[in-house]
């Protein structure tokens, strides 16, 4: 099956990109040009018709990539043309007429450089990372990936958990050799090196996921106390509707900033309020979730509120900042209760002190992003492997007669196992669809 698709972005553009990889690619230039294939990796200008016919559809660039020397490892080109939806719609349906071709799936072609062996699943991963990145400090976790940096280190723990099986499965196949004692020695000493490299690896707070996925802030409060006001202060635009009449905000609303480079994902929620309307108590509980996954958690009252309820002053934890809103209303001072409360206190409406506020949203995001080279976790599949091997790990120092010997070479295999499938050097077709899933087409 010979593949084929847009991989520039959809819209008008000076030059849109389509991708074909298959056997059938050589033939394919060939009824689109009328001529052989150009020089591999030369960019030539030929005249694109429809096929099997002379009428001409555009001029543009093709470059010949014969496999394996390819991206997917497999005969490829790309067609550069003009970027117009019309010239895209008749190239895409001129291929489509050729037999054995079809449209590729999202992120296929990325697949095919997988399992033809031209990439690793995590460099295929970094790949998705970096298309969808969109602040500097997403973009530069995703390229030290796809370079190699937590490949190499997984490898590296890999190769040595494969050291010590061979040498206890060597204690198998030959039960009556004694293993001489510093064999013994170095099977505890790598793999407690092991042990401890892993535990390091995962005790990351989660700062390279929080990169990719961004960094999650709540908004939360009673009604009417300008959550509302502050997610459209903070985005700059409204997107959430601001009003007098509380339990206006039912759904989680959610947008994404970029402040200071750090990516974040903002969610505006319901008022917290003992409500009889079914609508707004769901909109509550959605609220109450959104606290327990946030990483940092604005909770905003009223200057005026004299009584805090019992689930605010729940939220309020080392993830939490106390927002207190509309100062311009004060008359007097806020209640000392809340007042000895570490707070912040603004009026988005006369724009005081907001700036405060983004400060210590900032110093705080500063902390969490700690930026450290030993990040190589990125997704939760990353973690769970991770976690599973050291779990098999742990399993295997605690056997220690010579007759554990079988079972603990079981317990290295399938830590060694679940390294490899974070990698991807086992068989795991069933981890591949929902990696490759999350990719767009022609990429
Ligand atoms: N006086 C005053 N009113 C404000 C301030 N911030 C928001 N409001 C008003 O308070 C009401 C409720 O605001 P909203 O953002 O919808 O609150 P939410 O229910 O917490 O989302 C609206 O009428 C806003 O205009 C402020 O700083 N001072
Ligand atoms: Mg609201």
């Amino acid at each position: 099956m010979t593949i084929y698709a847009l991989s520039s972005g959809p819209g008008i553009s000076g030059i849109a990109v389509i991708r074909i990889s298959g056997k059938h690619t050589a033939k394919i230039i060939k009824y689109l040009t009328g001529k052989e294939p150009p020089k591999p990796r030369i960019a030539t200008l030929r005249k694109i018709n429809k096929i099997n016919t002379s009428e001409l559809i555009d001029e543009g660039l093709i470059l010949w990539f014969p496999g394996p020397e390819s991206y997917t490892g497999e005969d490829m080109a790309e067609i550069q043309v003009h970027g117009s939806k019309s010239v895209v719609d008749a190239l895409h349906s001129s291929l489509s007429e050729v037999e054995n071709c079809r449209l590729a799936d999202p992120g296929e072609f990325t697949k095919l450089a997988f399992q033809n062996g031209k990439i690793n699943l995590i460099k295929a991963e970094s790949i998705a990372d970096l298309i969808a990145s969109e602040t500097e400090i997403q973009r530069q976790q995703a390229i030290k990936i796809m370079n190699g940096k937590s490949s190499d280190q997984f490898n590296f723990l890999r190769e040595k958990l494969l050291k010590i099986l061979s040498h206890v499965e060597a204690k198998i196949d030959f039960p009556d050799e004694d293993l001489p004692n510093d064999i013994l020695d170095e099977i505890k000493n790598s793999s407690h090196e092991v042990i401890i490299k892993i535990k390091k690896i995962l005790n990351d707070q989660r700062v390279g996921e929080r990169i990719r996925e961004g960094f999650k802030i709540a908004i939360l409060g009673p009604t009417n106390a300008g959550k509302s006001s502050l997610m459209n202060y903070l985005s700059d635009r409204d997107v959430a509707i601001v009003s007098e009449i509380a339990g206006t905000t039912r759904d989680v609303i959610e947008t994404h900033l970029n402040i200071d480079g750090y990516p974040v994902i903002v969610s505006d929620t319901a008022g917290i309020r003992d409500s009889r309307d079914e609508i707004e108590k769901k909109g509550i509980k959605l609220s109450l979730k959104r606290a327990e996954e946030a990483d940092l958690k604005l909770v905003v009252i009223d200057a005026k509120s004299t009584d805090f309820s019992d689930i605010l002053n729940g939220l309020l934890d080392e993830n939490a900042i106390l927002v207190i809103n509309k100062s311009d209303l004060l008359e007097k001072d806020i209640s000392p209760k809340i007042k000895k409360l570490n707070h912040v206190l603004i009026s988005i409406k006369q724009n005081k002190n907001i700036e405060e506020l983004i400060l210590k949203i900032k110093n705080n995001l500063k902390n969490k992003f700690i930026k450290s080279d030993d990040i190589l976790i990125t997704r939760e599949r990353h973690r769970q492997h991770l976690q599973q091997c050291l779990n098999h790990l742990n399993n295997f120092n605690q056997k220690k007669a010579i007759e554990d010997f079988d079972k603990a070479a079981e317990d290295l295999r399938l830590a060694t196992r679940h390294l490899g499938m974070i990698v991807g050097k086992v068989d795991v077709e069933e981890i591949l669809d929902s990696i490759f899933n999350d990719f767009c087409i022609g990429k």
